[in-house]
């Protein structure tokens, strides 16, 4: 009789603990994401680091929004890939057990494969282009489709040109890329045009990517020079060029069902507060990415520009790539893209 009583208050005890504790966890995984107090808590996660622009206009997404909610929401914001990486914190999203990720288009095509009209190698001439084709009507339509996957684009901000590095030799011209290991992120247009180019591709997530290096898994990668520099990948890598072979946009995404659960003055104040913290974070990716170009030299790397004539080899290189490829993201997709590239020029 003891026994039974015993077990009976065990159970009620284990009971009271688990009621207790559910509700205080960041994201509860009854998927309604409210803290003990009844605010709802955002967990926002990034791959790139604390110093990153990236970062920092995570943060100025934090304040507004909950300057503006007035406590009712609280941004709890991870870098570094603490929460995991793109593709992963992006099917957090899907299943809402993570409410915001910030991933670059490549891997998002992976889930909208119309996404991959920006993996076209050089497509955006200049930044300036590029935010106008970016706030126009392909760019912006394309933000919609995330719902058909449970996920909310609330706006667009900027990873920027991505440029090369490796530990081989200065790359100056095509010829120089013949079969260097090159990380690129997961997605198969980057993958063909890396082979276009003569170089040995391979995709892996972005947390992988220092450890790759420095062990000579691979011997170069490719991104702007914020991250080259902040990510300290001078430390495994001795050249870079500016190849700026693909402009990469980062997608802020919500997971839908949280989104669908605030109130509308609260979804409001979000996708404001993820425009607002963009053009915040875009401003500084600007000012870094000019700045890096001398650090990353002061750090020891040779730094190699390529000629007009020896990029122009590159374009030639990749164009059957594209072409293939036009049918996969959406031959309109495509066309309407050329041509708003067009008239922005
Ligand atoms: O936070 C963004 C990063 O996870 C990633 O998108 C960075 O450009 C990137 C890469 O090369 O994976």
């Amino acid at each position: 009789m003891k026994k039974v009583f015993a077990l009976v208050l065990s159970v009620l005890l284990i009971g009271f603990l688990a009621a207790c504790s559910g509700g205080q966890s960041a994201s509860g995984t009854d998927g309604e994401d409210e803290s003990a107090s009844g605010e709802k808590v955002i967990k926002a996660g990034i791959g790139l680091n604390q110093d990153h622009p990236q970062y920092k206009g995570l943060l100025k997404f934090k304040e507004i929004v909950e300057e503006k909610t007035d406590g009712s929401i609280t941004v709890d914001t991870y870098h570094s890939g603490q929460l995991g990486d793109d593709r992963s914190m992006t099917e957090a999203l899907q299943l809402g057990t993570q409410e915001v990720v910030i991933p670059s288009t490549a891997p998002l095509a992976n889930f909208v494969p119309e996404f991959s009209v920006f993996d076209i190698p050089f497509l955006f001439p200049n930044e300036q282009v590029a935010d106008e084709v970016l706030a126009g009507d392909t760019a912006q339509g394309l933000l919609t489709k995330l719902e058909e996957q449970n996920l909310v684009g609330l706006a667009y901000w900027e990873n920027g040109f991505r440029d090369l590095t490796n530990s081989e030799r200065a790359v100056a011209s095509i010829d120089d890329f013949d079969g260097l290991k090159i990380r690129t992120m997961e997605n198969d247009l980057h993958l063909d045009a890396f082979k276009a180019l003569g170089a040995n591709p391979t995709p892996m997530a972005f947390t992988e990517l220092f450890t790759a290096l420095q062990q000579g898994t691979v011997d170069g990668q490719e991104n702007p020079y914020a991250t080259i520099y902040l990510e300290k990948f001078y430390e495994v890598q001795d050249h870079v060029s500016n190849t700026h072979h693909i402009y990469s946009p980062f997608v802020f995404l919500m997971s839908k069902s949280f989104f669908d659960g605030l109130s509308e003055e609260e979804q409001q104040i979000v996708k404001d507060a993820a425009l607002e913290a963009g053009e915040h974070q875009r401003k500084l990716n600007r000012e870094a990415n000019e700045e890096y170009v001398q650090s990353l030299q002061d750090e020891g790397m040779t730094y190699t520009e390529i000629s007009d004539e020896n990029r122009q080899e590159m374009v030639d290189a990749v164009q059957p790539v594209i072409e293939e490829y036009k049918e996969d993201i959406g031959a309109e997709t495509v066309d309407a893209i050329f041509e708003e590239v067009e008239q922005a020029q």
